[in-house]
């Protein structure tokens, strides 16, 4: 793994948290947390834990309360679990596996044992990261994909605030783009499309959502951004564009704006409006922002 991972201990008992720390401090980052209360609040805070060592019987808050509520957090419910504790019973080794833990350890801790199952845990959550972010991601530019744009803007416009938290969003569309492929082939057109995807990233904020639509079409999701400012920002973006010349070859692109109205409730009313706003665009001779 090219980083190390982080493994977050929770154990009421000073003792038990030296043991488990003294098998795993050589191969992770670790975080400690002695009550469950404090092991919520490091759980969310970066780095995230790739995986939560859990002890159950604790004063203020047990581990199966615990569990719970990281399983009911969004930002912590994908982070694997494996409950540490005393408690042997088949009955209590079945409820901890219920709750969604992903292994059960009994103690006294033997460390050969709890290195090994962490080192398991630790390798899946290495996989199960790697596809998550292949699944959300396109390949070519490693931009995130439709799929994605669409579940975080409809995440977005669960949350907005129908006044004031503005949220607008850019189409965009590459100009005569098949002549690019025609004339220079393939292989120049995907790097012409990755040299423009490397213009979007470095021109955004990290609460911009930008996308790859779709073959040359990108959509950039900008929250807290009202139209007129996301007008300048898509002149702006059209300029660098037109002044990039990947290759040598003089590319440019049409965009179209919108920011969400009171009454719309769906991205795809808001999207097709930018999508309308693309096509007056090419229309009007292309390589222009049109709102
Ligand atoms: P317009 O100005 O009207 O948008 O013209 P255009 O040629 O850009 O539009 P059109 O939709 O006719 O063609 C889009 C082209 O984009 C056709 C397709 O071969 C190319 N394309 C789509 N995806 C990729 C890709 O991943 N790599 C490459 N190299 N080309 C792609
Ligand atoms: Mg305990
Ligand atoms: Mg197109
Ligand atoms: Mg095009």
């Amino acid at each position: 793994m090219a980083d190390q991972a982080t493994i977050l201990l929770v154990d009421d008992t000073r003792t038990n948290i030296q043991l488990l720390a003294g098998c795993l401090k050589s191969q992770y980052r670790l975080k400690i947390a002695m009550g469950g209360q404090r092991c919520i609040e490091l759980a969310q805070n970066p780095p995230l834990p790739d995986l939560i060592l859990l002890d159950v019987i604790m004063p203020e808050m047990d581990g199966y309360q615990v569990c719970r509520q990281l399983k009911a957090n969004p930002i912590t419910k994908h982070i694997p679990i494996i409950f540490v504790t005393g408690r042997d019973s088949d009955e209590d080794e079945e409820f901890g596996l219920q709750l969604g833990a992903v292994d059960y350890i009994t103690k006294p801790i033997r460390p050969a044992i709890v290195t090994a199952r962490v080192s398991t845990q630790i390798q899946l959550k290495h996989q199960s990261d790697e596809l998550r972010n292949m699944a959300l991601h396109d390949q070519l530019t490693q931009l995130y994909n439709r799929h994605f744009l669409i579940e975080s803007a409809n995440n977005k416009l669960a949350h907005v605030e129908r006044h004031g938290n503005e949220l607008s969003v850019m189409m965009i569309d590459i100009d005569y783009f098949k002549h690019v492929n025609d004339e220079y082939g393939h292989h120049a057109g995907d790097e012409v499309l990755k040299g423009i995807a490397e213009v979007f990233k470095q021109n955004s904020r990290k609460e911009d959502v930008v996308a790859r639509f779709g073959g040359e079409e990108f959509v950039i999701l900008l929250e807290h951004c009202p139209l007129d400012f996301a007008m300048e920002k898509a002149e702006l973006l059209r300029a660098k564009i037109e002044a990039l010349k990947p290759s040598g070859i003089t590319i440019t692109a049409s965009f179209g704006v919108a920011q969400l109205m009171e009454h719309e409730l769906t991205f795809v009313d808001l999207l097709s409006r930018a999508d309308a706003a693309v096509y007056k665009a090419k229309d009007q001779g292309r390589n222009q922002v049109v709102a």
